[in-house]
């Protein structure tokens, strides 16, 4: 078990070296020095933070809450000021579990929702294979019917993670693919049915008119769901994710974020703003794109991963 725990870790550790780098390697040079914290040497902390997007709001209020500390004589040295930065952040992403929510009865309906290419796809398959690796009978739906090719991806990561999918062609209406695979799903007596949608339609109105119809649709057959709406931002959008967040949280009543490709970035920070400004847990993070490479959201490895604590 703390095997099994140490390997997970290391993953997260090892999805999150970019940022680890940037914030991790910038407070080490900045404190090791034995430096005085000085007007230079807030500025470069305030560079740190900022080239990691915790955000202009997040990295003032870091700051001023730094200078306070110092005037009262709370962080006098370097090691004072790193345990303040990971409380302070890590405080701040703790504010409820990563656990996804679970139907009363019947199938938990999960939707997945996000823009273009920020790994919608890719986390089905991924969270299909966790938990059906934790004993759960998952059904995919292939509601993004706008590209071919998103169907035959999504056929090919189903056959992977050994779950069933169902599907229409291309152009079908993906509010009927998504009242089938909940009605599958129901039949089959699954635990779990992960609804795919589209991620770009001919405008952005029109996307989201379809994904309000595909959630009605799916509360025709169970009037609770969704169960979970699950936004997936590209870690990699930085400050954008938090605008396309905005929009989503609006029109869908988005329950919890996805933040992927944190494997791929320096912005690692992205979560900490998006929290905070939209007040939606994080429920896992992407750190690659092979299928073992979605982990719940665990913001002590977190703050530990961008740190670059020893376990
Ligand atoms: N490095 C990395 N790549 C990822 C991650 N998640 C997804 N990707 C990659 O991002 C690309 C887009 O992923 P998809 O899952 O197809 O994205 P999507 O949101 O379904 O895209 P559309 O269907 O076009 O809207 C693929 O090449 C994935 O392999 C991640 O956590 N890390
Ligand atoms: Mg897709």
């Amino acid at each position: 078990m703390f095997k099994a725990i140490g390997r997970l870790f290391t993953r997260v550790k090892e999805g999150l070296a970019k940022t680890r780098a940037r914030i991790g390697g910038a407070l080490r040079t900045l404190i090791g020095a034995g430096r005085a914290i000085d007007r230079q040497f807030l500025q470069q902390l305030e560079d740190t933070l900022l080239a990691a997007d915790i955000g202009v709001a997040k990295t003032d209020e870091i700051l001023a809450e730094l200078k306070r500390s110092y005037r009262d004589g709370e962080v006098a040295k370097g090691e004072d000021l790193l345990a303040f930065l990971k409380k302070t952040l890590r405080d701040e992403l703790a504010a409820e579990g990563s656990d996804l929510q679970r139907a009363a009865s019947g199938p938990t309906v999960v939707l997945v929702v996000g823009v273009n290419g920020a790994g919608k796809t890719t986390t089905i398959a991924k969270l299909a294979k966790r938990l059906t690796g934790e004993g759960r009978t998952v059904l995919i739906g292939a509601g993004d019917t706008y590209r071919a090719a998103a169907i035959e991806q999504l056929a090919i990561w189903a056959e992977r993670a050994g779950v069933e999918l169902v599907k229409s062609h291309q152009g079908a209406d993906a509010a009927a693919v998504a009242y089938d695979a909940v009605a599958a799903a129901e039949a089959r007596g699954c635990d779990y049915v992960l609804i795919d949608t589209a991620g770009r339609l001919h405008n952005k109105e029109h996307l989201m008119r379809e994904l309000e119809k595909l959630r009605r649709v799916i509360q025709k057959r169970i009037p609770s769901a969704p169960h979970e709406t699950l936004l997936v931002l590209d870690g990699t959008a930085g400050q954008n994710a938090v605008q396309q967040a905005k929009v989503f949280k609006e029109a869908m009543g988005v329950t919890g974020l996805v933040v992927t490709k944190l494997d791929g970035t320096a912005k690692g920070g992205a979560a900490i703003t998006v929290r905070r400004e939209l007040g939606l847990p994080v429920k896992f993070i992407g750190v690659g794109e092979g299928m073992d490479d979605l982990q719940p959201f665990d913001p002590d490895a977190f703050i530990a991963a961008i740190f670059g604590d020893q376990e």
